[in-house]
């Protein structure tokens, strides 16, 4: 799709040739693709929003997907534009792709920090946070601690410098605001954001180790973890690779002003989740492009599996 014969699945895409490809993705599929601008960052580039569903059917069920909200963790946009490209693509096959695409409004955010993802491909590989200059030589907040629900309240820097810097208040970023002015209003059923590396599949809450209300209860009874636990099954029996349930503050650290906790805390979206893709260790953020179609195709099954277990 690209002219020069490369396609989504097999390089990194860069910013600009995402935004080409969705524009293309969007021509293509003119009834069930819309591509929107949700805002734009302090270096001027658009947030893409990709809401795709099919014309047929009543009222459906709404997803929140992002992908992206760090810059160095490539295979989260890839497997973004993965996604897409499936249930585009897959639609008239009448599989799984049209079972969830005549029940389900799904809105995909490829990329939520698209300066630090730039950025991340012309001058550092590893960055993380956005880019906007925030005091002296310091650059950037980190869009996972910025969030407003118990903001600044643990597992975040005050330091400008910090990879984990909050920024200057609850929701000052762009990125923050563009996603929270998209989500206010709308009912949502359920809220996933895609990081990596580690194959985890996050629960709330990220700012605490202490269970949400009721929490026990819910889990005892099967509902929000039963229903990862089915995504979560369902990416394993492709590839064999497994995800690990929990809370991210009790799996892996405190980290307050995350996303997920944002849209379960504050926007009453039950069903938040943060996937952390693979792998567990070894190449870490620097996923090889063959990572691209073997996470893509593992997620694409789990994601299935998730939404009709919803
Ligand atoms: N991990 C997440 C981070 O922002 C996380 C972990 C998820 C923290 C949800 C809080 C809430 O640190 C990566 N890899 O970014
Ligand atoms: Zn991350």
């Amino acid at each position: 799709r690209m002219g020069s014969g490369r396609g989504i699945q097999d390089s990194f895409y860069t910013y600009d040739e995402l935004t080409n490809w969705l524009k293309q993705m969007e021509a293509d599929f003119p009834t069930f693709a819309t591509l929107v601008s949700i805002g734009k960052t302090y270096e001027n580039r658009d947030i893409w929003l990709l809401k795709i569903t099919s014309p047929s059917g009543g009222a459906k069920k709404t997803a929140m997907m992002d992908f992206g909200i760090h810059a160095r963790e490539w295979i989260s946009p890839a497997t973004g534009a993965y996604l897409i490209n499936e249930f585009l693509t897959q639609y008239s096959a009448g599989g799984d792709a049209k079972t969830i695409m005549d029940t389900w409004e799904l809105h995909i955010v490829p990329v939520l920090n698209p300066d630090g993802y730039a950025y991340s491909h012309s001058r550092d590989r590893m960055w993380r946070k956005n880019r906007k200059p925030v005091s002296g030589t310091c650059v950037g907040v980190d869009l996972n601690r910025n969030f407003g629900h118990q903001w600044n309240t643990g597992g975040s820097s005050a330091s400008a410098c910090a990879d984990t810097f909050h920024g200057g208040s609850r929701m000052s970023e762009n990125e923050a605001k563009a996603l929270e002015k998209y989500m206010t209003g709308k009912s949502w059923t359920t809220y996933l954001t895609f990081h990596s590396y580690g194959q985890w599949w996050f629960t709330n809450w990220g700012y605490t180790t202490v269970d949400p209300p009721n929490y026990a209860l819910l889990v005892r009874i099967y509902l929000k973890k039963q229903k990862a636990q089915i995504g979560a099954n369902a990416i394993q029996s492709v590839n064999g690779r497994r995800y690990t349930l929990g809370s991210s503050a009790q799996l892996l650290y405190i980290a307050s002003g995350g996303s997920e906790d944002w849209t379960a805390g504050s926007l009453g979206i039950f069903y938040s989740y943060c996937l952390e893709l693979p792998p567990t260790g070894g190449t870490g953020f620097i996923a090889p492009t063959s990572e691209i179609k073997r996470t893509g195709a593992e997620t694409f099954v789990g994601m299935v599996a998730y939404f009709k277990a919803i």
